[in-house]
């Protein structure tokens, strides 16, 4: 996605209001908020496990490829006796044709890259495939070794419990290994994970001399404070820091921002219905009549948000409001009045009328996040690439 001003300028939004959060509650302390004692503990405990580790598996969220990367790893030296493979996780949320072309960037770098859906079982396998492709050049190289290590190292929420599960499920199904299966918890709040806990993986494979592998799964780290505000509002989109950092409205608006910006909505054309004449003044009161004109729901109950109908409802709402816009979305005023007709149109489709007033966006917020963060509302790559990324190459 191209870094349009305005864009730059929401994510700014979201960026202060963390950073405002982060100073009010922490007002003598130069650390954020988010960043806890405990958070403090576990990078201290992965940053003293990353040299006795055989792999570091540098978990990232392929929506933000870059803005994902884990500030330990950033600094860990070259010379580090662990090998660090680059993991694009969530790919079943991210844009196809993006995902390729980090791939091929990541290509060009030192690290090996792989990108995945730990919910995806046949991509597990081809994922447990690669990983044993390089635990076999490590036993060329050591042939004496019986167990290898990889570590998940990532920040929150980036999918390392959920991988660990996977690898060490479909890990031990197709080694037809016996006992009983752990299982890390998962979930889709940040910092659920509170130690460091290991898995086995199975011994890839029958042969007596194959050795032992084990995943450790870590809890998610960021960095004491977060100066760049577009990496921060990126985060706190996809679900790195607790929503109530940035707060919801403030994160919808982003996310708005981004659709409206993006070619995605446009996919859902053919649920559009019939336009109304729409001037840019009196958007907001078409969009109220518009949404009259369409499928008005129970007037008592709200909608469940993730019942196809209702996310088809989100999405033909979202596509007539952008379309029939007549006016500058460079413009962030504008863009913002865009935003404010998307909430009105969405407060009809999850029939929210009922709800005291100043309820109402939050709980729009709070619907919408969730559809964009299980994929119900298009695929995005939200980092570009750019010629002066070749220095940062990982
Ligand atoms: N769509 C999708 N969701 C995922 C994937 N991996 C994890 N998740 C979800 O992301 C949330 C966080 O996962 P979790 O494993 O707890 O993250 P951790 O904090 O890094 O351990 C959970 O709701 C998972 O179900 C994935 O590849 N695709
Ligand atoms: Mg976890």
């Amino acid at each position: 996605m191209t870094k349009h001003k305005t864009l730059l300028s929401m994510a700014k939004k979201v960026g202060d209001a963390v950073k405002k959060t982060a100073k009010t509650e922490n007002s003598h302390n130069c650390r954020w908020s988010y960043y806890t004692p405990f958070m403090a503990a576990a990078s201290r405990a992965i940053s003293e496990r990353i040299p006795i580790v055989d792999f570091v598996l540098d978990l990232r969220d392929a929506r933000i490829p870059l803005s994902s990367e884990c500030e330990l790893l950033k600094r860990l030296s070259s010379s580090s006796s662990s090998r660090r493979i680059i993991v694009l996780n969530k790919v079943d949320l991210a844009s196809r044709c993006h995902v390729k072309e980090w791939l091929r960037y990541f290509d060009r770098g030192n690290f090996p890259v792989f990108c995945v859906d730990a919910h995806n079982k046949d991509n597990i396998q081809q994922f447990l495939s690669f990983l044993q492709g390089h635990v076999r050049a490590l036993k060329k190289t050591e042939p004496e070794r019986h167990t290898i290590t990889m570590m998940l190292v990532g920040i929150p929420n980036v999918g390392k419990s959920a991988l660990a599960n996977s690898l060490h499920q479909i890990g031990r199904i197709s080694a037809t290994e016996k006992g009983k299966l752990k299982h890390a918890a998962v979930s889709p709040l940040p910092g659920e994970t509170k130690g460091i806990y290991s898995l086995k993986v199975a011994k890839f494979g029958l042969v007596a001399s194959h050795p032992n592998i084990y995943v450790l799964d870590t809890p998610g780290i960021l960095p004491p404070n977060i100066n760049d505000m577009d990496v921060c509002a990126k985060l706190a989109l996809t679900g790195a820091l607790d929503d109530s950092v940035a707060g919801e409205k403030e994160l919808a608006q982003y996310f708005l921002s981004v659709l409206n910006l993006s070619c995605e909505y446009q996919k859902w054309e053919k649920l559009s219905t019939p336009k109304l004449p729409i001037s840019s003044k009196d958007d907001n009161e078409a969009l109220h009549l518009g949404s009259l004109d369409r499928e008005i729901p129970n007037k008592e109950v709200s909608p469940d948000h993730t019942k196809d109908s209702v996310v088809r409802s989100v999405r033909r709402s979202l596509f007539d409001a952008v379309s029939s816009f007549k006016g500058n979305l460079q413009d962030e005023e504008e863009l913002l009045r865009l935003i404010q007709s998307d909430f009105i149109a969405l407060r009809n489709v999850f029939n929210l009328h009922t709800t005291p007033e100043e309820d109402i966006d939050q709980k729009v917020a709070v619907k919408l996040l969730n559809l964009f963060r299980t994929g119900r509302l298009g695929h995005y790559v939200l980092d570009s690439i750019h010629v002066d990324d070749g220095d940062n190459l990982a």
